[in-house]
């Protein structure tokens, strides 16, 4: 079985007003700031893609070992006693991790509905015909839209226990206090029994962390960078990308792996009507891969009001699917 459901056809046009404004609103401020949601137009995408298989790219490499080769242990964490439920992913895209735990859990004859909740309808179909074509028993519901929104539907739709997945350290690209709201919400929008697993990248070794933003081959550079074409294309900008350098940041104290662009002359970029002004040496601030240590993991879930029940890392301990119950 196969719904998508589409609460809004408007949300284009209303997503490229919340671009414009977030934009402009970010290169007023000082310091200077991008959001990395915008990262992921279609060249985005492809970037991503490519530094997901970069050899020194580990994060997507671990939390597949925990999806592929501890497939069981997950499934006992997060449903004990096989119940029916509703399994709901946050920003599934290809869903290639957790098609593994779809696999096993069909196989073992789970009573469950898959609810993927993506912003863009477009990825939804195609993880839709891909699921199809791999699982044809898995029962499916798309849900397009904002996750808290879509969250509201998915229990709209079932009263069964919920089981959310939030995968590949995704919410390290949120700064901590916003990671905080970002699960207090969660935990307000779900019942009493209902789980969370969450993927977060573990603080070790300073130099494999920073190889992994920092590659020879400048695809996390470019995928940076494509940001500023994206606000050319898409806002009439002049950004000269030629004129803009990637730099790249961790700090093993705070666990806070960040990513700049240096302008690299005075320059006047326009924005459509606006013009926002670059001294030399100027940054903006691009993206935050926060990385946690065990006891900043548990703070979270304890402040958002959930208890910790459970968690599997991957083989070499640089990764952990940590679960979380209301
Ligand atoms: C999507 N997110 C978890 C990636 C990360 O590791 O922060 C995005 C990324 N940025 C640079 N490389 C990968």
């Amino acid at each position: 079985m196969n719904v998508q459901v589409n609460p809004d056809s408007k949300i284009e046009n209303y997503q490229m007003d919340n671009f414009r404004s977030d934009v402009l609103e970010g290169l007023k401020r000082i310091p200077k700031k991008l959001s990395s949601k915008y990262f992921y137009d279609k060249t985005g995408d492809g970037l991503f893609q490519k530094i997901m298989a970069m050899p020194e790219y580990y994060l997507t490499k671990c939390e597949l070992d925990i999806f592929k080769n501890k497939t069981a242990d997950l499934a006992q964490l997060i449903i004990p006693e096989n119940e029916p439920f509703d399994l709901i992913e946050l920003g599934a895209g290809d869903a290639m991790k957790s098609t593994f735990l779809l696999k096993y859990l069909i196989e073992k004859g789970t009573d469950f509905t898959y609810m993927p909740i993506d912003i863009s309808g477009n990825i939804l179909s195609v993880l839709n015909e891909k699921l199809n074509a791999e699982l044809p028993a898995l029962k499916i519901i798309s849900l397009e839209g904002e996750y808290f929104e879509m969250l509201q539907k998915a229990a709209s739709l079932s009263s069964r226990k919920k089981v959310i997945l939030f995968l590949g350290s995704n919410i390290g690209n949120m700064s901590l206090k916003e990671a905080e709201s970002f699960c207090f919400n969660l935990n307000q929008n779900l019942a009493s029994g209902d789980v969370v697993l969450i993927g977060f990248d573990l603080q070790k070794n300073p130099h494999t962390i920073l190889n992994a933003y920092n590659d020879k081959a400048g695809i996390t550079a470019a995928f940076n960078l494509n940001l500023l074409t994206r606000i050319n294309r898409e806002l009439g900008a002049d950004f000269n990308l030629e004129q803009f350098q990637h730099y790249q940041t961790y700090d093993p104290l705070t666990g806070a792996c960040r990513s700049f662009l240096v302008s690299l002359k005075d320059q006047n970029i326009n924005i459509g009507n606006d013009t926002i002004s670059f001294s030399e040496n100027e940054l903006i601030d691009m993206e935050i891969s926060q990385k946690f240590s065990p006891e900043k993991i548990k703070e979270l879930g304890e402040k958002s009001g959930f208890r910790m029940i459970g968690e599997i890392k991957d083989s070499k301990k640089w990764f952990v699917d940590t679960a979380w119950q209301v």
